[in-house]
C-alpha cells in the first residue's frame, strides 16, 4: 500500500461549538452568520436548520424566509480558531504530515505512523473518540488509499461518520453510478458542460474519457483520473507561500452610490491586503477589484502591475478599475492581489521605475491616511490593528458613511 490517508471534517463546525457552549441551543435550528435584519450570508448552520434547506453561503434573508424560527447568531472566530488549534494537536499526534484545508478540516498522512491498514483505522477511530471526549464535538472521518477517496469517505456517513475506502476498486465500485458532482473537482460550471454532452455519471466519464479531455483539457485529464480512482497527490503541509491570491471584501449594510466612499473603503481593504501579504512575505503582480451591485450582478476587473504588496499601489490600481466600472449602487466591494510570489522585485521600487513621480509610496499612503483622518475624523494612529479585523472593518466603514 502506497499511502494511507485520513480525512477529518468537523460536523457543522461553528454551530456545533456554539451548541456545546450553550446547551439551550441543542436541537434547535441554529444559523451562524449575519442576523436576518443585516446583510450577508450564512457561514454554517446546525443539521436541524439544514432540514429547512438552509446552507452555507446562502443569503441570510433567504435563510430567514426558509427558517423564520431559527436562532441566528454572529460567528465568534476567535473561539473557533482556539478550537482549531486543539484539533491540530490531536491530529498531529498521529500523522507524519497534516494538510489543513480549513479550520475544521484536514488530510492526515498516517502511512508511516500506522504501518498497516488496521492500525490506520484504529487511529481514525481514536481521533473521533478523543475529539468527543476532549472537545465535546463530533467529526466525520474517512480512511482511504488516496486523498480524494479519503474526502469522499468522510462525507459518506456525515454527521458523526466513519467510513473506509481501502482500495481504488472500492472507490470505483462506490462511485460508478453516481452523479459526476461526487467527484469533488467537478463544480457546478464544469458539471453543466458535461451534462451538456450527456455525461451524467462517473461511468459516463470512464466510458467517454477522450471526450471529457477534449472538452475540458487539463482539468478533464484530472477528472478522468479521478473517475478511475487515481489520485497520487501527497499530503502537503500548508505553506503560506502556496497562497495564490489574497483578497478582502466587504458587504455594505446599505448600498453605496458615493464613489468617494467606495474609494475610501478600497483604501482600508488594500491596507488589509498588504498586511496579509506581508505576513506571508508575498508580492503580487495582479490587482483585482470585485463589485456586487445592488441587483446582485457581479463584476471582477483586474490589471497587472509591477510586483508589489504596497497598500497604496493596490489602492491606486483598484481605483482605476473602479472608475472604469459601471457606476451603479454597490452592495459588496472587494480588492485582491494575485499572481503571487516571494521574489522580492519590490527592490525595484515604483519610484525607480517611474522616477518622475514626486512622492514615494509611503508619502502617498501617509497623505491618503491624513485625508481620511480629516474627512471622517478617524484616528489611524491608535487603532490600525483593530481596523483590519472583520467586524471592526465593517464598523469603521459604516462610521465613515455616517461622517462623510
Ligand atoms: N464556512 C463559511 N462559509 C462557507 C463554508 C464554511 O464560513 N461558505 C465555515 C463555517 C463552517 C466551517 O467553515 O462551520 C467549516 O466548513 P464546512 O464546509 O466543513 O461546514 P460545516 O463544518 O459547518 O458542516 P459539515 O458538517 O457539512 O462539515
Ligand atoms: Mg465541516
Amino acid at each position: 500500500m502506497d499511502q494511507i490517508i485520513i480525512h477529518v471534517d468537523m460536523d457543522a463546525f461553528y454551530a456545533s461549538v456554539e451548541i456545546r457552549d450553550d446547551p439551550s441551543l441543542k436541537g434547535k435550528p441554529l444559523i451562524i452568520g449575519s442576523l436576518p435584519r443585516e446583510r450577508g450570508v450564512v457561514a454554517t448552520c446546525s443539521y436541524e436548520a439544514r432540514k429547512f434547506g438552509v446552507h452555507s453561503a446562502m443569503n441570510i434573508k433567504e435563510a430567514y424566509r426558509l427558517c423564520p424560527n431559527g436562532v441566528f447568531m454572529h460567528p465568534n472566530f476567535d473561539k473557533y480558531r482556539a478550537v482549531s488549534s486543539q484539533l491540530h494537536e490531536i491530529w498531529n499526534a498521529y500523522a507524519s504530515a497534516s494538510e489543513y484545508i480549513a479550520l475544521d478540516e484536514a488530510y492526515l498522512d498516517v502511512t508511516e505512523k500506522a504501518g498497516s491498514w488496521e492500525n490506520a483505522c484504529e487511529i481514525a477511530r481514536t481521533i473521533k473518540r478523543r475529539t468527543g471526549d476532549e472537545l465535546g464535538l463530533t467529526c466525520s472521518v474517512g480512511v482511504a488509499y488516496c486523498k480524494s477517496a479519503a474526502k469522499t469517505a468522510s462525507e459518506e456517513k456525515k454527521p458523526d461518520g466513519y467510513f473506509e475506502i481501502p482500495t481504488q476498486a472500492d472507490f470505483v465500485d462506490l462511485m460508478i453510478d453516481r452523479d459526476i458532482r461526487v467527484l469533488y473537482t467537478v463544480g457546478a460550471k464544469t458539471a453543466e458542460k458535461l451534462y451538456g454532452i450527456g455525461i451524467r455519471t462517473v461511468r459516463d466519464i470512464q466510458q467517454r474519457k477522450d471526450e471529457v479531455i477534449h472538452l475540458l483539457g487539463k482539468q478533464g485529464q484530472w477528472i478522468t483520473q479521478l473517475a478511475f480512482g487515481i489520485d497520487e497527490r501527497k499530503v502537503s503541509p500548508y505553506k503560506p507561500e502556496d497562497a495564490k491570491s489574497i483578497s478582502r471584501e466587504l458587504t455594505f449594510q446599505e448600498d453605496v452610490t458615493d464613489i468617494e466612499l467606495l474609494k475610501d473603503a478600497l483604501l482600508l481593504l488594500s491596507m488589509s491586503v498588504e498586511r496579509r501579504a506581508a505576513r506571508v512575505e508575498l508580492y503580487g503582480e495582479g490587482v483585482t477589484l470585485k463589485l456586487t451591485y445592488a441587483d446582485m450582478k457581479n463584476i471582477t476587473r483586474s490589471s497587472m502591475i509591477p510586483p508589489t504588496r504596497s497598500a497604496i499601489r493596490i489602492y491606486e490600481e483598484a481605483v482605476k478599475l473602479l472608475e472604469r466600472a459601471p457606476q451603479r449602487a454597490v452592495r459588496l466591494i472587494g480588492v485582491g492581489l494575485y499572481h503571487m510570489s516571494n521574489e522580492s522585485w519590490e527592490q525595484l521600487r515604483f519610484e525607480d521605475i517611474l522616477p518622475s513621480e514626486a512622492q514615494t509610496p509611503k508619502d502617498r499612503m501617509d497623505a491618503a491616511l491624513i485625508r481620511l483622518n480629516k474627512k471622517y475624523g478617524l484616528d489611524f494612529a491608535g487603532n490600525l490593528d483593530r481596523i483590519f479585523q472583520g467586524e471592526t472593518m465593517y464598523k469603521t466603514i459604516e462610521y465613515m458613511r455616517k461622517h462623510s
